[in-house]
């Protein structure tokens, strides 16, 4: 009797020292039915129970359960020990940052908001569309005789410099500096009369300020016709403000130097509080804000225009700028940041 009750000793220390090894579900399971599986040593020793005196089955029947029950209680444990160290594991493979939205937002759905330099250039289309404009896109990648050449800069001139580029390694293809590309895809696409605009990015290497970006928005804007002159560029500059600030705005033309217009000017506006680029703006009160002119007949040629028989006139908003004068932003770099508090502000 007493090597019987030995034997289950050495089935439980073997189970046990086996059991330490297991790193895996599978050789836990696999581990435990050769013990208590259905040709487990143990259940072997169960089923010859039957052939012992009463006397021994007495001893011997309640120290076989203890030893299953022993190895049942271990091999819990250790499951639960190798669970728990598998989901360790996981959590430090993929970190969750529980604090990534705070307390207040966190059961509240996200709220998407536009950008704000979108919002504006979608009600200037929309005053556009309102005058009869078309809106027009066109590439970001361009070449350089739709951003250079055909807006009457050509090679060597010192105009080009005027817009510092990034070029492509092919040095053929650049990202637009402005968008008076979209003037010469424009005119060639149709026939006088035409009036249209182009708003998109463009792309300046230069250094960044609070006024400068090297990606910002511009938004450019075009007419042609018989008989189109200044008066008519004057008065579509002031109907657009107008409808931007909800008021007639005061306004003065200087002239001002593009390769593409001739006459060229730069339109500003009385601006009691204006986030000045210059110096001599903060102290003057007036707002650079609009450079124009009329299109140089050189530009209307390379748009397939007659320039003895039509005329026209072009202008660039820089959208930023515009939403910077028209919300007291103090910094362009804003735009780009991804500082939610400053973009829910705009969240409609
Ligand atoms: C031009 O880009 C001309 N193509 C505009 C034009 C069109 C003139 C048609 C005449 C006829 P300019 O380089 O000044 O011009 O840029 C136009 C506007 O873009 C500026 O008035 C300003 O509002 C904005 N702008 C220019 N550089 C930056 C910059 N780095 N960051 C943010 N806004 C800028």
């Amino acid at each position: 009797m007493n090597a019987k009750l030995k034997h289950l000793d050495d089935i439980l220390a073997q189970f046990s020292e086996g059991l330490s090894k297991c790193n895996t579900n599978q050789e836990l399971l696999d581990w435990k039915s050769k013990f208590i599986g259905k040709q487990g040593s143990l259940n072997e020793v169960l089923k010859n129970l039957k052939d012992l005196s009463e006397a021994d089955r007495k001893i011997f029947g309640p120290k076989a359960n203890a030893t299953r029950e022993a190895i049942e209680t271990q091999w819990q444990t250790k499951q639960l020990q190798l669970e728990r160290t598998m989901i360790d594991e996981e959590l430090k493979k993929n970190k969750i940052d529980i604090f990534l939205r705070d307390s207040i937002t966190a059961n509240a759905p996200l709220k998407g908001a536009m950008h704000p330099t979108y919002l504006v250039q979608r009600r200037i289309e929309d005053i556009f569309l309102s005058m009869g404009f078309e809106i027009l896109d066109g590439p970001h990648i361009e070449d350089d005789f739709h951003n250079f050449t055909a807006l009457n800069i050509p090679k060597d001139h010192p105009a080009r410099d005027m817009q510092d580029t990034f070029w492509f390694k092919d040095k053929l293809h650049l990202l637009r500096t402005h968008t008076s590309t979209i003037q010469i895809r424009g005119m060639k696409e149709r026939t006088p009369p035409m009036r249209f605009v182009g708003p998109g990015k463009v792309f300046r290497c230069e250094r960044t300020d609070a006024t400068h970006e090297m990606c910002f928005h511009q938004l450019e804007g075009m007419m042609v016709g018989e008989n189109i002159t200044v008066s008519n560029l004057i008065y579509f500059m002031q109907t657009l403000l107008k409808k931007i600030f909800r008021r007639d705005m005061e306004t003065r033309l200087r002239p001002g130097f593009f390769p593409f217009v001739e006459p060229g000017f730069e339109l500003d506006i009385r601006w009691k509080k204006p986030i000045a680029t210059t110096a001599r703006d903060r102290h003057s009160g007036w707002l650079e804000l609009l450079p124009c002119g009329m299109i140089h007949p050189e530009v209307l040629r390379a748009g397939g225009i007659d320039p003895k028989k039509y005329s026209g006139f072009a202008f660039g908003l820089g959208l930023d700028r515009l939403v910077m004068v028209n919300n007291g932003i103090n910094d362009v770099r804003h735009f780009h940041s991804a500082d939610l508090r400053f973009h829910e502000q705009f969240s409609i």
